[in-house]
């Protein structure tokens, strides 16, 4: 499972939230536009670990936000079975780059797939109907969550693995 987004939309939180080992993370100082945002940015990937029971272990992978890392962005997609997108609701700026992101990804590898909005929460956010607009879906589609909760985020998961199960029907 690999979870996309633009900078800044909660992937290395949720994958944090979500794995039982502690995740490695390639977290480094920002040097470019992001350090006016955050301190440190994915550069590689995030990886972690979850059990969903004895014949299902999920290995998660966090990619990296910027565009210039879309190398990465194929090369996790690839092995996926399915795909977090994540959009953070608090950047109306974001809805654009997250909306080519999934387009850049499911272009190159289809996959089963669900839409996080993180950052509800936050008073200057975005309702759903924007977001909904924005990334080109329909709102049915997105799932409000907070990545810092971790049983929000097992909602998602299990949202996907619902999505999977359809589709091998
Ligand atoms: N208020 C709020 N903060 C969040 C939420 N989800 C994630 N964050 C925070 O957003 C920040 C950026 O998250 P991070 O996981 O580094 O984003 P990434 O760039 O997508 O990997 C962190 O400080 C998180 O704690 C949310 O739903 N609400
Ligand atoms: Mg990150």
């Amino acid at each position: 499972m690999v979870t996309f987004g633009s900078v800044n939309a909660g992937k290395t939180t949720f994958i944090r939230s979500l794995s039982e080992i502690p995740p490695i993370t390639t977290d480094a100082i920002a040097t470019d536009h992001v350090a006016s945002t955050k301190r440190t940015t994915t550069v590689a990937m995030d990886m972690g670990k979850l059990t969903v029971d004895e014949d299902l272990v999920l290995h998660i992978y966090g990619t990296p936000g910027q565009e210039r890392f879309d190398f990465m962005w194929e090369m996790l997609a690839e092995h996926a079975f399915g795909y977090v997108f994540l959009v953070n609701a608090s950047e109306p700026e974001d809805l654009l780059e997250t909306k080519k992101i999934r387009e850049f990804v499911l272009a190159q590898h289809p996959r089963p797939h669900v839409i996080g909005v993180t950052k509800t929460d936050l008073t200057q956010s975005c309702d759903l109907g924007e977001i909904a607009e924005g990334i080109g879906t329909d709102i049915f589609n997105l799932i409000p969550l907070d990545a810092r909760d971790t049983g929000q985020c097992i909602d998602v998961v299990l949202a996907l693995l619902a999505q999977v199960e359809a589709a091998a029907m």
